[in-house]
């Protein structure tokens, strides 16, 4: 082989590689994120912030486009984690409630009465608990990133204030598809039953349910006092986390930049959606009752009343979860 066909071979394959690289380069990778709601909530907005900072930071690399209102799974959002698990969806911003059906560890912040506030939440996600959490998810196919909060979940209803449990007796209140709810109203002596929130919003409006349950954020945002929930309870009696999280495989298809990136930018989203969720309750409490809802706070002796009627549910709820993940999490609330 002559010199100047050498080269010239050499030229076209090194054209070739640059045209190869900048195709590459150019096409971006797009990955689906699930959310139940919208960028109305802040749940949504936890979201939208985690695309917009890969957004800026990947150079349009790598973009993530939020599809809400578990429009991904036709609204059925206790199917949200097996279809992130299969691939149907790259990736979400899911609640701990929903997902526990298939994460059954999940259920420890569902335990009535067991987080009773923001430290404790704290504490608990950010210590040996919340690694077991991550693990329990991650052994189920998902790479789990970041923490985010929907929030403490407040009762309400249209038919009178909630003080004690026997003020439940037979209210119809809405749970969120996972048993665990099923146990803890039917513990208090009410009648849980179980929708998806796309479903709830028609029960509550047509009057087939008399109550739910949802942190102030979703109460207030959705208007549910607009659909007779005029009486609003107090109780913090669980506070549902948020995660941030990618199916496995399309984990693995990333470089190691890319999975560094998902990750601090999902951190980061998750703890300004966080503080802003934590900042906003005290306006949006004070929006409510200007609307003309009544708003019960529970004295600690009320309080201890609602504790002691859900004992049953921590007993019977605290094997499936793992008595090592619920001893982490009763450490961490301790010595908070
Ligand atoms: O369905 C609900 O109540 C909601 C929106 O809070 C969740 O997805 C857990």
């Amino acid at each position: 082989m002559t010199l100047t066909r050498s080269i010239a071979r050499l030229t076209v394959g090194l054209a070739g590689v640059a045209l190869l690289s900048a195709a590459f380069s150019a096409q971006a990778r797009e990955l689906s994120v699930s959310t139940v709601l919208s960028d109305a909530f802040p749940w949504g907005q936890a979201a939208e912030k985690w695309a917009e900072l890969v957004e800026e930071r990947s150079g349009g690399e790598l973009t993530l486009r939020v599809y809400p209102n578990s429009q991904l799974v036709s609204g059925d959002q206790t199917r949200e984690f097996s279809a992130m698990r299969s691939g149907l969806i790259d990736a979400a911003v899911g609640s701990t409630i929903n997902w526990s059906p298939q994460v059954p560890e999940l259920n420890l912040f569902s335990l009535p009465f067991f987080i009773p506030d923001e430290a404790a939440v704290d504490a608990v996600t950010g210590g040996e608990a919340g690694e077991l959490v991550f693990e329990a998810i991650e052994s189920r196919g998902v790479m789990p990133l970041a923490w985010g909060e929907n929030g403490f979940r407040q009762v309400s209803n249209s038919r009178g204030a909630i003080s004690q449990p026997a003020d439940l007796d037979g209210l119809k209140i809405r749970v969120v598809g996972s048993p665990l709810f099923q146990d803890t109203f039917s513990a208090l002596g009410a009648d849980p039953t179980q929708m998806s929130w796309t479903d709830a919003q028609p029960a509550l409006t047509t009057g087939a349910v008399d109550g739910q349950e949802n942190p102030l954020s979703v109460f207030d945002v959705a208007r549910i006092d607009q659909v007779g929930q005029v009486h609003l309870t107090l109780w913090n009696y669980m506070n549902d986390p948020l995660i941030f999280a990618v199916n496995q495989q399309v984990w693995q298809s990333l470089n190691e930049e890319q999975q560094a990136l998902l990750r601090e930018t999902a951190i980061e989203a998750g703890e300004w959606e966080i503080a802003m969720t934590r900042e906003e309750e005290s306006e949006r409490l004070a929006a409510i009752q200007e609307r003309g809802v009544t708003v019960t706070e529970l004295t600690d002796e009320q309080y201890q009343a609602f504790v002691d009627a859900t004992q049953s549910v921590y007993e019977k709820w605290t094997p499936r979860i793992g008595e090592d993940v619920v001893n982490a999490a009763q450490s961490a609330i301790d010595a908070r």
